[in-house]
């Protein structure tokens, strides 16, 4: 896939060579950035795609990509509900869920499924709905791969492969629309994202996000390598300690499009669908450190909210910032104050004779003592402010509908069918191993009388 999209959009190579060129730089600085990560990534990979993200039109279509990601071992995580930002969609995330699994796949597929509910015309949504209703986004070989993978439990070298190859199908361009001139401007007039989603064959993938260990310079540098960054990045302000996640995209570019005229001829058009975006992860917050997070955010956007021509950035960025110095910046703070989620670890050369088994069975004492040591867990998921304002950047600036806030986890799950996972019991879980495995170590002290 990413492959195919730099073949398809130019300017996302030029944004991976500048990522992989960042993060050179910011590695060969700081010895110490490149001994954490050594321990924890797979340095060599550490510039390559994190998610991509894709939309589609019908409950059919989501719960069969559903079936597909599980084959992959990607599981629909959490519930985004984006209406309330003015995009008609409500999303969700795959990605592996084991910790074993993101370490080898860290790769989500973030995917929206349009709400024709939330359109007032109803001649055109039913007109939507039916085109919607017809298509087909699968190939009949990815169908058939997919029956066999659910029916042996998994496939074979040679049917992964083939997969993966039909798979790709689903997620190509079509540079050639299947609803007319007329019908393309009347979806588009409703919501840009709507025209997206119904005016082709398929459910191109519309960005690709790979990731940065310094966004900030990224989004500095995107100018002079000929690419236009959104305003401002979104999420959370440069911090010491990076906290959930921040991103940044530049904005979608005009493509040649063909459309049918009323006489069933193709004439030359253009369609604003595909874009880039980077992206930098910090430590996965507790519900509580979430709750702050969204109260520091919402009270940095009732001084400004961003304009989507930047001409309000300076200010954000101060209002931003101003906001989160509210929110603890040291690891140590932020775990006391139960703010963020760690991985405990026993530290290897610890004199174990120091210890009094009183001290052996406290998971607090032992971090006072420098017996247990602790690192933040990574955030895995996404954050819907984020992502309405990726959302709507890539929109067009002028594309700020409204909609009303109605959030509906159930329908979606039923449309999907499953449960969506719950990010928290995954960080929680996590969290919690690591500290048994710590208690488990010191045990034979903590026994002794
Ligand atoms: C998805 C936008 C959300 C993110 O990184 O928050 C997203 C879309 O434009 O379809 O990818
Ligand atoms: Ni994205």
């Amino acid at each position: 896939m990413s492959s195919m999209y730099r073949t398809e959009v130019p300017a996302y190579g030029t944004l991976l060579s500048l990522v992989a060129k960042v993060n050179a730089q910011t590695l060969g600085a700081s010895p110490e950035l490149r001994h954490r990560l050594e321990k924890t990534d797979t340095l060599d990979r550490i510039s390559e795609e994190r998610h991509g993200a894709i939309r589609v039109g019908t409950a059919a279509e989501l719960s069969m990509l559903r079936r597909v990601f599980a084959i992959m071992g990607m599981y629909p995580v959490g519930y985004y509900d984006l209406s309330e930002a003015g995009v008609p969609v409500h999303s969700t995330a795959f990605r592996p869920s084991s910790d074993a699994a993101l370490k080898i796949n860290p790769f989500r597929v973030f995917t929206s499924l349009l709400r024709l509910d939330l359109v007032a015309d109803r001649e055109l949504r039913d007109e939507a709905r039916k085109i919607l209703e017809a298509r087909q986004i699968f190939t009949d070989e990815a169908i058939s791969l997919i029956e066999k993978a659910e029916a042996d439990g998994g496939l074979n070298v040679d049917d992964a492969a083939l997969f993966v190859q039909e798979i790709l199908e689903t997620f190509r361009w079509h540079d050639h629309a299947c609803v007319n001139t007329d019908l393309y401007y009347r979806l588009h007039d409703a919501h840009r994202l709507i025209a997206d989603v119904v005016s082709f064959k398929g459910p191109h993938i519309n960005h690709l996000t790979p990731r940065t260990l310094n966004i900030d310079a990224v989004q500095d540098l995107m100018p002079a390598h000929g690419i236009s960054p959104k305003a401002v990045i979104e999420g959370p302000p440069t911090r010491a300690c990076p906290i959930l996640l921040r991103q940044t995209s530049f904005k979608a570019l005009e493509e040649n499009v063909s459309f049918r005229n009323t006489l069933g001829q193709w004439e030359a058009g253009s369609h604003t669908a595909r874009f880039g975006e980077i992206e930098q992860r910090g430590i996965a917050l507790t519900p509580k450190g979430r709750a702050l997070y969204d109260q520091l955010l919402a009270r940095s956007r009732e001084v400004v909210r961003p304009a989507a021509d930047g001409s309000n950035a300076e200010a954000y960025i101060a209002a931003l910032a101003g906001a989160f110095n509210a929110f603890p910046d040291d690891w140590d703070d932020i775990r006391v104050n139960g703010l963020g989620y760690f991985r405990y670890s026993v530290v290897e050369c610890f004199p174990l004779n120091t210890l009094s088994p009183r001290e052996a069975a406290n998971i607090e004492t032992l971090i006072a003592m420098g017996a247990v040591q602790f690192d933040p867990i990574v955030y895995e998921d996404f954050l819907p402010v984020s992502a309405a304002g990726i959302f709507q950047s890539n929109l067009g600036d002028d594309a700020s509908e409204k909609f009303a806030a109605s959030p509906s986890q159930r329908e979606f799950e039923d449309q999907l069918g499953v449960p969506v996972l719950d990010e928290f019991a995954h960080y929680e879980s996590l969290e919690k191993a690591s500290i048994d495995a710590c208690l488990r170590h010191f045990k034979p002290i903590a026994l002794a009388s």
